[in-house]
């Protein structure tokens, strides 16, 4: 016997746990029978539009490194399963960035595009984000840019891109139809990229150092799987956390690298690691990320009222008998973490076979 393409086993524990939290959805038996023929005729099953929608706000609920899961149930999910192609693709994510950023009171919203089917594997977005700056290994040693944006900015190159001097020059967006093909590359249009300057409220100088950052966190690199189908392109954004820009994009060595150019500005003593001038300059950049995002009118959370928010998800799912699986070392902030309620306790172990999911993408 082959193998079928779709598990079925997957797709009936789906409709199953559909059913089973939608008390409206009445009896799954039949569904399932509905789903488990189609199987058998296609090799696989389209979801109801309402089986899709559940399924991408539980593959959020089942995100075990995502401090955001308060929100899961708001999720805006674009069922756009007809579209195929790069150009396609590409039209319906810069619709999904006008419409996440919302001039600036940004919402969480997912794409989906077709999925892999038997013998028509879904297009790929090659793009880790949809909004990314690049990044340029500079002659004498050290980076242009975001070095994280290296080596997609080398391969937009490769396919005729013609980059810019800047730093913070967004990367184009890159996808791939069908396997073997060489991906086309989009430039994104001005009006689907909203960035926010940084300031400081208390050092004039921190804006005369040109640092800005995009609104929108939209990852388009992992492959929703719901009930045994798998979306591989299915570009998702919620908002940002600023610590993820202040403590680590800007920060990090093998990123920006800015902490000695803050503290210099700052006039710390950077001889001794014993000045805590690192962890002075931290609290500067992050302070400057969330005043910025806030005068600009761009959502953003902060770590300490986010950590809250998610001990409250924690135990409102525990009182609908559900767990909460959760990855300590990504949930703790990268600064203050014991300053977080969230670093004072152990979670609900992490079980890599839960699904609806995000998972990483696999090859074709
Ligand atoms: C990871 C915050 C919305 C799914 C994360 C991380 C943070 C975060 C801070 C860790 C990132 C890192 O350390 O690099 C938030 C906030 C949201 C939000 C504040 C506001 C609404 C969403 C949405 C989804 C989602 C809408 C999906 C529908 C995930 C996933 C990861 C993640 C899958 C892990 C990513 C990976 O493995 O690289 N989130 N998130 N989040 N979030 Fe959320
Ligand atoms: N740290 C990455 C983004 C990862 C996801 N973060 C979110 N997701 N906030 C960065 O670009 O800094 N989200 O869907 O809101």
């Amino acid at each position: 016997d082959l193998v079928p393409f779709t598990d079925p086993a997957e797709a009936a524990a789906f409709i199953r746990q559909f059913h089973a939290e939608r008390s409206g959805a009445g009896d799954p038996e039949p569904r399932i029978r509905q789903v488990l023929d189609e199987i058998d005729r296609t090799g696989t099953y389209q979801h109801l539009p309402e089986e899709l929608s559940f399924g991408a706000r539980v593959a959020w609920r089942n995100s075990a490194r995502c401090i955001g899961r308060l929100y899961w149930r708001s999720l805006v999910v674009r069922d756009l399963r007809a579209l195929a192609s790069a150009d396609d693709l590409a039209e319906q994510c810069f619709e999904h960035l006008r419409l996440a950023s919302n001039g600036g009171r940004i919402r969480p919203v997912i794409s989906v595009f077709a999925p892999d089917r038997p013998g028509r594997p879904a297009a790929r977005i090659v793009n880790a984000q949809l909004v990314r700056y690049a990044g340029h290994p500079r002659p004498g040693g050290g980076w242009t840019g975001d070095p994280a944006g290296g080596q997609l900015a080398a391969r937009a190159e490769d396919l005729g891109w013609k980059r810019g001097e800047g730093r913070f020059d967004v990367l184009p967006l890159m996808i791939q139809e069908r396997p073997g093909e060489k991906p086309r590359w989009y430039q994104l249009p001005d009006d689907t990229t909203l960035e926010v300057p940084l300031s400081h409220p208390d050092h004039p100088w921190f804006a005369e150092l040109g640092l800005r950052w995009y609104a929108v966190p939209a990852i388009s690199d992992l492959t929703l799987e719901i009930g045994g189908v798998r979306y591989p392109a299915a570009p998702f954004n919620g908002w940002y956390l600023g610590t993820e820009i202040g403590a680590r994009n800007l920060a990090d060595a093998d990123r920006y690298d800015l902490l000695g150019e803050v503290a210099a500005r700052l006039g710390l003593d950077t001889g001794s690691e014993r000045t805590l001038w690192r962890d002075r300059a931290l609290v500067e950049l992050n302070v400057a990320v969330l005043h910025s995002f806030q005068e600009a009118g761009v959502t953003m959370a902060d770590h300490h009222t986010e950590s809250e928010r998610f001990l409250k998800h924690v135990a409102q799912e525990k009182r609908l008998g559900r767990p909460t699986p959760t990855d300590w070392s990504w949930i703790v902030p990268p600064v203050s973490g014991g300053a977080t309620a969230v670093f004072h306790r152990y979670y609900d172990p992490v079980d890599p076979s839960l699904r609806p999911a995000f998972v990483a993408r696999t090859p074709w």
